[in-house]
């Protein structure tokens, strides 16, 4: 089959790379013409393990290539961003997935499939992508097969998870939705679950609603656990002992272009029955001024202003800082004056050892679960003025015998917390 996808991004381009590795010739387009170029050249634009080699293998037997511009095909996949809206509620941004539509319409052709991954708020297609394509001159299910197929997979780990996780294919029609099956079953080793174009909409957006919601529950017990003095890192690992518990780990709040964004798709679809998501949503956002106001009262009688921060990006090991609250703590400290020394490996700029990020420091503050911070040695804080650690993602094991460890467990012992539980 030959197939078009647009949006060359973290999943639009490693979809389009396993198409292509199945034996479909594929045609990878981005409106970004630098995308295009480096591709054209062979060169990646993403770290993701295991892409750069998949995508020479491709490049090898000719069965990809780049353009800026959609082409006819047999079907066209689309993966453009969708971000939220500056309205109210955060509403879904359609605007990347309406213009790609567009860009594609003047190629279609009867019997094709148009498929949207991007995630969309719930009755996007029924209620704006099938009139653009009816619009257009096509029945929907007879002409043109329309389908929503979210993609579920983790940075990181999106070579294998793309390929071996179930899949919900959600056509707007029966017909639409065996026809997709068919395409997706030619690269997904999971099961494929057939489902209505809105049920999977919702399907999608209800699993990140699920898990920023448990986060918030578990950061709201942080601050419970401040404020009660009691241990809330322990109360979570003992009540995980339950058979049916599965408390979330808690943390300087929740970033990433999924679980910050979708909630609000659904919110902003039916604000008034969505209190639930939207308080989560409030208390996930609070977390980055929460651990501003314990790092105030950390560094009030601090000998330095200088701070060293571990760790940018949104989760550990990647390179993504999209919508990561360590780049918003990290601005908030800056505004308070502080002298925020940032390193991360992952990310360009930044100090570039983290020797040297702590030297004269009065504090490190880890933001981000990278491996390289399980061991921080002794090397590393020797020269830091005052040595102490918050860790905000209780993920540093071991630190030299001098540094002060500290935790969203135990951090109480050294702060006032009851005022800053308040936030
Ligand atoms: N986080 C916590 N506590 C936790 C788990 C995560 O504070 O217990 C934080 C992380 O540090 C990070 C944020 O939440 O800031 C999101 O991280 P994540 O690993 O949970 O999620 P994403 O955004 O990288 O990927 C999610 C995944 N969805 C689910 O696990 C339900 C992934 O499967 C989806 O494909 C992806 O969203 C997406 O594209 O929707």
């Amino acid at each position: 089959m030959k197939i078009t996808t647009i949006g060359l991004g973290y999943i639009g381009f490693s979809t389009a790379v396993l198409f292509a590795k199945q034996g479909h010739e594929v045609v990878g387009v981005d409106v970004n013409k630098h995308i295009v170029e480096r591709l054209s050249r062979g060169t990646v634009h993403l770290e993701e393990p295991g892409l750069q080699e998949l995508y020479r293998e491709v490049l090898a037997v000719g069965e990809f290539s780049v353009s800026q511009k959609p082409c006819t095909s047999d079907a066209f996949i689309i993966a453009v961003p969708t971000p939220n809206k500056d309205d109210t509620y955060k509403s879904c941004d359609l605007s990347y997935v309406v213009a790609a539509v567009k860009s594609v319409i003047p190629h279609l052709e009867k019997g094709n499939l148009l498929i949207i991954e991007s995630t969309i708020a719930p009755r996007t297609m029924e209620d704006v992508v099938q009139p653009m394509i009816q619009a257009a001159g096509f029945t929907v299910g007879v002409d043109v097969y329309l389908a929503h197929c979210p993609e579920r997979v983790l940075p990181g780990n999106i070579a294998y998870e793309l390929v071996h996780n179930p899949r919900i294919i959600g056509g707007v029609t029966p017909a639409c939705t065996e026809k997709v099956k068919r395409l997706y079953a030619t690269v997904v080793q999971g099961a494929l679950i057939s489902a209505t174009a809105s049920e999977a909409e919702l399907s999608k957006l209800m699993e990140n609603t699920f898990r920023d919601v448990n986060i918030a529950l578990a950061n709201e017990l942080v601050k419970i656990g401040g404020d009660l003095q009691i241990d809330a890192l322990k109360v979570i690992e003992m009540a995980n002992n339950h058979p049916r518990v599965n408390l979330h780990a808690p943390g300087p709040g929740v970033g990433g272009h999924c679980l910050a964004v979708d909630p609000y798709f659904v919110a902003a679809a039916v604000p008034n029955l969505s209190p639930l998501i939207q308080t989560a949503r409030a208390i996930n956002t609070s977390m980055p001024d929460y651990v501003v106001a314990l790092t105030e009262k950390l560094m009030r009688d601090a000998p330095t202003k200088k701070i060293a921060v571990f760790g940018l990006t949104y989760k550990g090991n990647i390179d993504d800082t999209r919508e990561s609250p360590a780049m918003e703590i990290v601005s908030l400290l800056e505004a308070q004056g502080y002298d925020v020394a940032k390193y991360d490996s992952h990310v360009a700029g930044g100090i570039s050892t983290m020797e040297e990020a702590c030297a004269g420091s009065s504090l490190i503050l880890v933001l981000t679960d990278h491996a390289e911070f399980i061991d921080i040695a002794k090397g590393v804080t020797a020269k830091m003025a005052l040595p102490r650690l918050l860790d905000t993602k209780n993920s540093v094991k071991t630190t030299a015998a001098d540094v002060l460890y500290m935790d969203f467990g135990n951090v109480h012992l050294y702060t006032q917390t009851r005022e800053i539980a308040s936030i």
